[in-house]
């Protein structure tokens, strides 16, 4: 105690300045209150501060194991497949309309007669992707489901300052797809008994998914087991709809259909939602179902608003930007919120087209309006990101700027107050997050300072709840930021002592108050950490988006025009490059771009990571579809050779699959490139050169190590008259021609490779001057190893990585059945005619069946470099949602989902266009 006074000062300084640091270097996730608008619907006025409302309930609801399960063990108590009429699950009410009086309603209230929905036998387990993270539902034996219930708006949008969809009659956009002549009996004949292949594979995984997994998220096609990741909606069932109505199977459709009429959205075991996914597979799926069957089966459209109308909760917030981790039940979502300060890209950005149609469709404007917000805000934004025309990977959508913290006399004194409040081992709290995603976690109990008072902590109960957004930091960190808001909170709450004075007294409750935000828009998550812009993972679809929301408003909105031509001038300048092969093929990349928070001193925005990815392929598609629709012919000649880089990607391997994602080398120019092999050695083998340097001081010090060893030695041999050529026996020669790389290069040139790690395990020889009962003990010695030359350093790489030719590293070698490569071979053919695509997209296809097959479907590889890859048991909803239809749709009929007729969302579900 008394040195921790004594240190009390340095304590101080140095918490003032971590949280400066992390202050204006950090990004912060937590929930924000907001300034509220006016119920009485003067919107903008802002009448008082919020308090920080707790949020206890999530807490208890959620329990969360980090246990290994295999996906076998998830198979206990199987729902019987269909049919499906006996199963007489009660239709859920349609959703009230919205009511912008009324109380929100008790949990669980108004649901009782329709009983529990999670049976005792239906207890199922849920995995994250890849992850093996299981989270249990809570017991059934409690279970009155907690049903999500209409909310009246914190933030709503007068009815008069709604934005309307467009209206008049759609501009003439110019024709998408080749003029097709008839074909030769010939072809007619190989082309439609690739078709059956196509289709038969369908069935096939179709027919598994309702034998094994009927009405489940995702079948494990090779247990026969079944995942529940998205919400236990039935996923892969309403994912599927469209496809079986393409593919002619009309009597599987109808009996999908029914099955959709006992979705409940209103409910769920999982606590939150996830927007975008939500959005595109089952929102996008019911729409393009309804569609795409001719508008007729009116339990799709009925389906598509009940779901709608759960994720509109979602835009409350002051900025109408939404959270897109959606904890919908009652007790959390009745409260206000704003959208999160650290939100992914793609997850914000690409929700236009689904609602957008369903507002067509229904006749709502409310559906546009909550996604024309977004695209406002990102149009605004545009031009002020640091690559102006692109915006990065993570955004803050928050609208809530912080006020500058200024260090003041007075704040010194808080900050010593704090501190001297802090448990005697001087540890801020420790905050536990045990998950990586989407698990509620707990907030330390927050204390609040009251000028010239002592602090309150907060009652037991009064615990907070906070959520965390998928692919969050490293967990330490995380904790390290918890830690620091809360200091933040003490810091600027004491700048603004008034503040905190009076929203305390008025809350009536010791939960802290928190500083006014100023508006802001969408702004970077920090100003300093560096930011990635890809068309890749992350980012994808907001940019696929704006094309095609073009179409779908029937050219009536210029924005998304204008936003994606400044987009796509940026994105060929500093994303789009060509790829160093041997034989020097002509090919195109779309990487990714890192700019610093740093200014660089050269001038160099930043830098471009020369890596491909099987999620950037649909870049080929939607540069063919823009230079289509906006007249870009130089658009259509990169397009084609993008597509043809992830042919290429397929081709090399030894499955004949792209991997996930690989790095290669740039050339320097898109046009002009020579394949040097120098230059891919390099890339593969930085650091041959300092690995040298180092092995020449280690083996500087031994040898100094070493004689001065000996000379002691001798020292202490001459004093005990023992044989002084027992000491020489001490310099053991250090083995050389080693096979294995050791530690010391490892240290230096780790890429994250598993099989060269084992390697490390193997100690360096000792050599040590053996002691003998009259001699002193010496020092044990090590000699070095000589490093592997550059040569059999990147000679051993590539054949242990299995790297095809030209290939630098494989980041991930998966093969999780993803669409993206044979969507843009698709778009290619039915924008150019060429066949040649027909062919790329086969050879595709018969790959795929050849390595994914199993007993009840297909299922995602852990290794396309491997000559028999291991099935990893996973079979996405997008595997019939997406891969399979447009490898049926490239040997289909060309007027089947003709692009001159629909437009498809980023889960290839078509909605027809406006005529
Ligand atoms: C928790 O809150 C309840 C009322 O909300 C109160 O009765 C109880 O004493 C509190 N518990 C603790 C540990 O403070
Ligand atoms: C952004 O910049 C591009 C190209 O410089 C320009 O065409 C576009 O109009 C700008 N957008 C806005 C909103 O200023
Ligand atoms: C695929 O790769 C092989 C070599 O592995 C090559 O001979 C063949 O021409 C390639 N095919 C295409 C279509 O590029
Ligand atoms: C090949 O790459 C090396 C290393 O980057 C470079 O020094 C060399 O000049 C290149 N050779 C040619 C022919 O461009
Ligand atoms: C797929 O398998 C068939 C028959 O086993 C074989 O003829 C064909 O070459 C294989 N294709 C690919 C691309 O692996």
């Amino acid at each position: 105690m008394f040195r921790y006074r004594r240190y009390r000062v340095f304590l101080v300084f140095a918490i003032i300045t971590i949280f400066a640091l992390y202050k204006f270097g950090g990004s912060r996730t937590w929930q924000e209150p907001a300034q509220i608008v006016d119920h009485s619907g003067k919107a903008g006025n802002r009448v008082a501060p919020l308090t920080w409302t707790p949020r206890p309930e999530i807490v208890k609801e959620t329990r969360s194991l980090d246990v290994k399960v295999g996906a076998a063990e998830t198979s206990h108590a199987r729902i019987p497949p269909p049919p499906i009429a006996s199963a007489v699950r009660p239709v859920n009410k349609f959703p009230p309309a919205p009511q912008t009086s009324e109380k929100p309603t008790p949990v669980g209230l108004g649901d009782v007669e329709n009983g529990p929905t999670i049976l005792p036998e239906q207890v199922e387990v849920l995995i994250e992707h890849g992850k093996g993270r299981v989270e249990v539902p809570p017991p059934p034996s409690t279970a009155t489901p907690i049903h999500w219930v209409q909310q009246s708006e914190h933030f709503p949008i007068p009815s008069a300052s709604t934005i309307q969809l467009p209206s008049g009659s759609p501009k003439p956009i110019p024709k998408i797809q080749y003029s097709f002549k008839e074909e030769s009996s010939n072809a007619k004949a190989d082309r439609e008994g690739k078709l059956k292949a196509i289709k038969d594979a369908f069935m096939h995984a179709w027919s598994g998914y309702k034998r094994k997994a009927w009405m489940k998220d995702e079948l494990a096609p090779v247990s026969g087991a079944f995942r529940n990741p998205f919400n236990f909606w039935g996923a892969t069932l309403v994912d599927t709809l469209d496809t079986l109505w393409i593919m002619g199977l009309e009597k599987e459709f109808k009996e999908a259909v029914q099955a959709v009429g006992e979705i409940d959205f209103t409910t769920s075991p999982r606590p939150d939602i996830p927007l975008f996914e939500t959005t595109i597979r089952y929102l996008g799926g019911l729409v393009a179902a309804y569609d795409i069957s001719g508008q007729k089966y009116e339990v799709l459209l009925k389906k598509a608003v009940e779901l709608a109308e759960v994720l509109m909760g979602a835009f409350d917030t002051p900025n109408r930007m939404p959270i897109t981790y959606y904890f919908w039940r009652p007790t959390f979502a009745s409260q206000p919120h704003r959208a999160n300060t650290r939100v992914i890209l793609a997850e914000i950005g690409s929700l236009s087209v689904e609602f957008t149609r369903l507002a067509q469709l229904t006749g709502e404007p409310k559906y546009y309006d909550a996604i024309a917000r977004i695209t406002d805000a990102l149009d605004v934004w545009q031009n002020q990101t640091r690559l102006p025309g692109m915006w990065p990977t993570y955004l803050d959508a928050s609208g809530c700027k912080r006020p500058e913290f200024k260090l003041t006399a007075e704040t010194t004194d808080k900050a010593v107050k704090f501190v001297d409040k802090l448990p005697l081992q001087t540890e801020l709290p420790i905050l536990e997050s045990d998950n990586e995603e989407m698990i509620p976690l707990k907030l330390p109990k927050p204390l609040v300072f009251v000028a010239g008072e002592q602090a309150k902590g907060n009652s037991d109960n009064n615990t907070e709840v906070g959520e965390l957004t998928k692919k969050e930091d490293s967990k330490s960190s995380r904790k390290m930021k918890r830690q620091l808001e809360v200091l933040e909170s003490v810091l600027t709450d004491a700048a603004a002592p008034s503040t905190v004075e009076s929203s305390v007294l008025s809350a009536k409750t010791s939960t802290p108050a928190h500083p006014e935000c100023e508006d802001q828009g969408l702004v970077s998550t920090s100003e300093y950490s560096s930011e990635s812009f890809t068309l890749g993972g992350m980012s994808d679809s907001t940019y696929e988006y704006l094309p095609k929301q073009y179409l779908l408003l029937g050219g009536l909105v210029e924005q998304y025009r204008r936003m994606y031509e400044s987009a796509m001038d940026v994105v060929k300048e500093y994303i789009i490059f060509r790829p160093m092969f041997p034989g020097d093929p002509d090919l195109l990349f779309s990487g990714s771009f890192q700019v610093s928070g740093v200014e660089s001193e050269d001038d160099k925005i930043g830098d471009l990571e020369a890596e491909h990815s099987h999620l950037s392929c649909f870049v080929g598609g939607m540069f063919a579809l823009g230079a289509k629709i906006f007249d870009r012919e130089e658009d259509l000649e990169m397009a084609k050779k993008l597509t043809e880089g992830c042919v290429y990607a397929y081709n090399a391997t030894n499955t004949g699959i792209m991997p996930e994602s690989f790095y290669v080398v740039a050339c320097d120019s898109l046009t002009h490139c020579k394949w040097n092999k120098t230059k891919q050695w390099d890339t593969i083998d930085p650091y041959a050169e300092s690995r040298h340097a180092v092995y020449e001081q280690q083996l500087k010090k031994y040898h100094e190590q070493l004689s001065s060893a000996s000379a002691e030695a001798e020292l202490a041999a001459s004093a005990t008259a023992a044989p002084p050529e027992m000491v020489f026996k001490a310099e053991a020669t250090p083995t050389s021609g080693t096979v294995g790389l050791q530690k010391r290069q490892i240290d230096l040139t780790h890429i994250g490779h598993p099989k060269l790690e084992n390697k490390m395990e193997e100690e360096p020889p000792e050599t040590s001057i053996t002691p003998s009962p009259t001699f002193p003990i010496l020092p044990i010695l090590s000699s070095p190893y000589p490093p592997l030359s550059h040569e059999d350093f990147v000679k051993s790489r590539i054949q242990e990585e299995r790297l095809p030719p030209g290939f630098v590293s494989i980041r991930s070698k998966k093969y999780i059945l993803r669409p993206e490569a044979i969507e843009s071979v698709w778009y290619l053919y039915r924008i150019t005619g060429d066949s040649h695509w027909r062919e790329a997209g086969w050879e595709m296809f018969t790959a795929i069946q050849n390595h994914t097959v199993t007993t009840f479907g297909h299922s995602a590889i852990d290794d396309v470099t491997a000559a028999a890859p291991e099935l990893l048991d996973e079979m996405e909803s997008f595997w019939l949602a997406e891969t399979l239809k447009y490898f049926y749709l490239l040997f289909a009929d060309e007027g089947v989902v003709s692009l001159d007729e629909w437009v498809l969302n980023t889960e290839a579900h078509p909605f027809r266009r406006p005529k």
